[in-house]
C-alpha cells in the first residue's frame, strides 16, 4: 500500500488556516477518506508541554533564537514519530496545522538564524521525513495581525515587532519558490474563494 499522504497549511497568524483547514477536512469527508489532524508545536502530551513553554509571554528571561528552535524540532521529532508515521502506515491522511517550513520562516527568517544551524539539525531530526503538499497562506503581517488581533490576546510571538513578521513572510515565499511541493495561495481573498482554490488543487494533486 502506498504512504498515506501529509498535507500542511502554513501562513502568519491571522492568515486564514483554522479557516481553511475546515475546507480541507470538508473535501477529504467528501471523499471517504480517513484522517487525522495535527498541529505544531504540540500534538503529542510533550509537545503540548513545549508548545505551552515556547508561547509563554516571560518578563524575567530572554528566549534566545536557538533554545526556540530547538523546542520546535523537539516537538515536531515527537511528533511526527509518535503520530504522524504510525497513522500513515494505518493508511490515514495526516492534515498538518504547521510543520518543517514553519521553522524556516519564523526561525530562519524572522529571528534571521542561519542555515548553517538550521541545515543540521533538520537533517538530523526529519531524516528526508517531508510533507507530500504544503498551502502556504501568503497575507501582509498587518492584515493577518489585525485579524488575529480582532480574534483575542496575542501569544509571545505574535507580540513582535513587524519586521519580525515581514522577514518571516519573506522567508516563507522565497522557499515556495524554489519548491513544487508548496502551493501559495492569496489569503487576502474571501474565505470562501481560498477554500475553493484548495480544493481544486486537492483535487487536481491526488487526481479523486
Ligand atoms: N512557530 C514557529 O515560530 N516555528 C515553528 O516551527 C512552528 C510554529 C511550528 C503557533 O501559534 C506559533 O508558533 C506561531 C508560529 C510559531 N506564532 N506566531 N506568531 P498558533 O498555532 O497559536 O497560532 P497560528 O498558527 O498563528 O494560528 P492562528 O493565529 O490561529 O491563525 P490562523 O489559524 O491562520 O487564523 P484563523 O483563526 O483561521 O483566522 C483568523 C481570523 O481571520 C478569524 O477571525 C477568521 O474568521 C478570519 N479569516 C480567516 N480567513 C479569512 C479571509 N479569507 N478573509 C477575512 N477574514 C478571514
Amino acid at each position: 500500500m502506498q504512504k498515506a499522504p501529509f498535507i500542511v497549511i502554513e501562513g502568519l497568524e491571522g492568515a486564514g488556516k483554522t479557516t481553511a483547514l475546515g475546507y480541507i477536512k470538508a473535501w477529504l469527508e467528501q471523499n471517504s477518506i480517513d484522517y487525522i489532524q495535527t498541529r505544531e508545536p504540540g500534538g503529542t502530551p510533550m509537545a503540548e508541554q513545549l508548545r505551552d513553554l515556547v508561547k509563554a509571554i516571560r518578563d524575567n528571561e530572554k528566549v534566545t533564537p536557538e533554545a526556540e528552535l530547538l523546542i520546535m524540532y523537539a516537538s515536531r521529532v515527537q511528533l511526527i514519530e509518535n503520530v504522524i508515521k504510525p497513522a500513515q502506515a494505518e493508511g490515514k491522511w495526516v492534515i498538518g496545522d504547521r510543520h518543517d517550513l514553519s521553522s524556516r520562516a519564523y526561525q530562519g527568517g524572522g529571528r534571521g538564524i542561519s542555515d548553517s544551524l538550521i541545515e543540521p539539525i533538520r537533517k538530523a531530526v526529519l531524516k528526508g521525513f517531508e510533507p507530500d503538499l504544503t498551502f502556504y497562506l501568503d497575507i501582509p503581517p498587518e492584515i493577518g495581525l489585525e485579524r488575529a488581533r480582532a480574534r483575542g490576546e496575542l501569544d509571545r510571538i505574535e507580540l513582535e515587532q513587524m519586521t519580525f513578521f515581514t522577514q518571516t513572510r519573506a522567508k516563507y515565499l522565497e522557499i515556495a519558490q524554489s519548491d513544487d511541493k508548496i502551493k501559495v495561495i492569496n489569503a487576502q481573498q474571501p474565505a470562501e474563494i481560498v477554500g475553493q482554490q484548495l480544493q481544486a488543487l486537492l483535487t487536481e494533486y491526488f487526481k479523486r
